[in-house]
């Protein structure tokens, strides 16, 4: 018998030579009600079947029975222990979050056999690799409502990720409303790439979306891009905003990209990054800052705030250390922990303890690896986002009007996944890597069928980056191991309406 297909790779499971376990509509499920909903989510579309509770009947063994229950402290966070037969299935998780992933894993056991519904005799003890196992949605370039972020947050949740990074803001747009700065929204939301319609949070939406998240065991992560990245901001409080930086490098970029120039107080529809900075010798701007951190930190119940620092091309090194030290110091006053792309590790004044965000190559070039090995040296720790593996939104296929090229042309499904966190930068080992993390910047990405199109499969490869156990470590953690377990997920996925891209090199059931 071949092993059950679980994505993300468990680090055990033993098939038992045992019959396996039915689950028909006299199916009951005992114990946790959240999980016992979760469980239902997943197995009501593909089957029909709605389990019962416990009607009254709480003994397992009086008709065999699904029991889900958390044992607090029974092994590491997140970690779950699920054992399956004839005579029953239990998923026991050591916290809240493993109970919900050993459902996640059970919704992913569960297989039609001959008209019957079944779970197949095992034993699985599973605990992730990092802490840290995150996506990021940038909502700035094309704005996703609500309806769509919580679609993706069910996703993501079921492959076991556990952080949702928002990129709020961006030159194309400012995504979240802010009280104490109302032009924001008011001038500064109306617009999106290509002149299609942009949109906004409003502060109860970001706090269901906060809740929503953490119902699915995610920790959401917003980011206010700054000091690059900011041509909305100009849109609103043009005072803060220094005039776009038209250096040959950029006007370059601009060309590449297509699309026309920016000028500061008009909306900017093109897709050219590093124009735009915020005014560095202005004490305003860091009012400014401490409005829109101060509200983000007090909607946000996650330890991290991101202050962005990528690609500020329009801002000299000098003026971009001085930032630096600014931007992450408020934050760290504001009792949040600074998160921050890879650029801001070469800034002396950043604050201690400010985790790096990596999104140079899986082999590092121009000095981008050393970068993110300033962020440990200061205290914080690093989490991956390899471009060319695991950035959703690179090109799948030459042929897709869906995603970019420029990390190293189209990503190929293995090339998502044939890679370890700890050998891309030397020095960055488990002990100095929070995590990983798969971005989809949405220059090219209009709807959920989108996101879906370029997420699914390759999130797989991120996700079991983040937390199987390391390549090498796991006789399965390989990329036949992986295709074929990816490939065996499309009747689930498609029960669940996730509109995944049929990629060749994956064996789809
Ligand atoms: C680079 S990677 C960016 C984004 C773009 C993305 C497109 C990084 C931190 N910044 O501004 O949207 O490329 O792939």
């Amino acid at each position: 018998m071949t092993d059950p297909a679980i994505v993300p790779l468990p680090s055990s499971l033993s098939t038992l030579s045992e019959a396996p376990f039915v689950v028909d509509a006299a199916t009951r499920v005992l114990g946790d009600t959240d999980a016992a909903d979760a469980l239902r989510r997943l197995v009501a579309p593909r089957t029909g079947l709605t389990l019962a509770g416990a009607d009254g009947d709480t003994d397992p063994a009086s008709t065999p029975a699904i029991t889900l229950a958390v044992d607090a402290g029974s092994g590491p966070a997140e970690s779950y222990r699920l054992t399956a037969s004839a005579s029953g299935v239990a998923v026991t998780g050591a916290d809240a979050a493993g109970l919900f992933y050993g459902v996640q894993t059970l919704g992913q056991l569960l297989a039609s056999d001959a008209g019957t519904w079944q779970v197949p005799a095992v034993e699985i003890d599973d605990t992730p690799r990092f802490t840290y196992r995150g996506v990021m949605l940038d909502v700035a370039r094309h704005f996703h409502g609500v309806p769509t972020v919580e679609a993706y947050i069910d996703r993501a949740a079921a492959l076991k990720l556990n952080v949702l990074h928002l990129h709020l803001s961006d030159d194309q747009g400012w995504r979240l409303q802010i009280r104490s700065r109302p032009e924001l929204t008011a001038r500064a939301s109306a617009s999106a790439v290509g002149g299609d319609p942009g949109g906004f949070f409003t502060q109860d939406d970001y706090r269901h979306l906060v809740a929503y998240a953490a119902s699915r065991h995610m920790t959401v992560v917003p980011e206010f891009d700054t000091p690059g990245h900011t041509h909305a901001v100009s849109l609103a409080y043009p005072e803060l905003s220094e005039e776009p930086v038209l250096s040959e490098h950029i006007r370059e970029i601009i060309r590449d990209y297509g699309g026309e120039l920016p000028v500061n107080g008009t909306a900017f529809e093109g897709m050219a990054v590093g124009f735009s900075s915020l005014k560095i010798h202005d004490e305003a701007t860091y009012a400014f800052l401490e409005d829109v951190f101060g509200e983000l930190a007090a909607l946000t119940p996650g330890p991290w705030l991101h202050l962005g620092g990528d690609e500020a091309l329009g801002t000299s090194p000098e003026d971009f250390d001085v930032f630096v030290a600014r931007a992450s110091e408020i934050i760290v006053r504001l009792g949040k922990t600074p998160m921050a792309w890879h650029e801001a590790g070469s800034a002396a004044g950043l604050a201690a303890g400010t985790v790096g965000q990596y999104w140079g190559y899986v082999s590092p070039v121009g000095g981008m690896d050393a970068r993110a090995r300033a962020f440990v040296e200061r205290g914080g720790k690093v989490v991956l986002s390899p471009a060319d593996a695991i950035y959703l939104d690179m090109k799948f296929d030459a042929d897709s009007p869906l995603g970019l090229t420029w990390a190293r042309g189209v990503t190929s499904a293995q090339r998502a996944y044939e890679w370890d966190p700890a050998s891309v930068i030397e020095g960055v080992a488990d002990a100095q890597i929070l995590g990983v993390e798969a971005p989809l910047w949405t220059e090219t990405v209009r709807s959920l069928a989108d996101i879906d199109a370029l997420a699914f499969p390759r999130i797989t490869a991120a996700a079991e980056a983040g937390w199987s156990p390391a390549v090498g470590a796991h006789p399965e953690r390989t990329w036949e191991s992986h295709r074929a377990r990816v490939g065996a997920q499309a009747p689930l996925w498609k029960s669940l309406g996730i509109g995944y891209t049929a990629l060749a090199e994956i064996p789809w059931q």
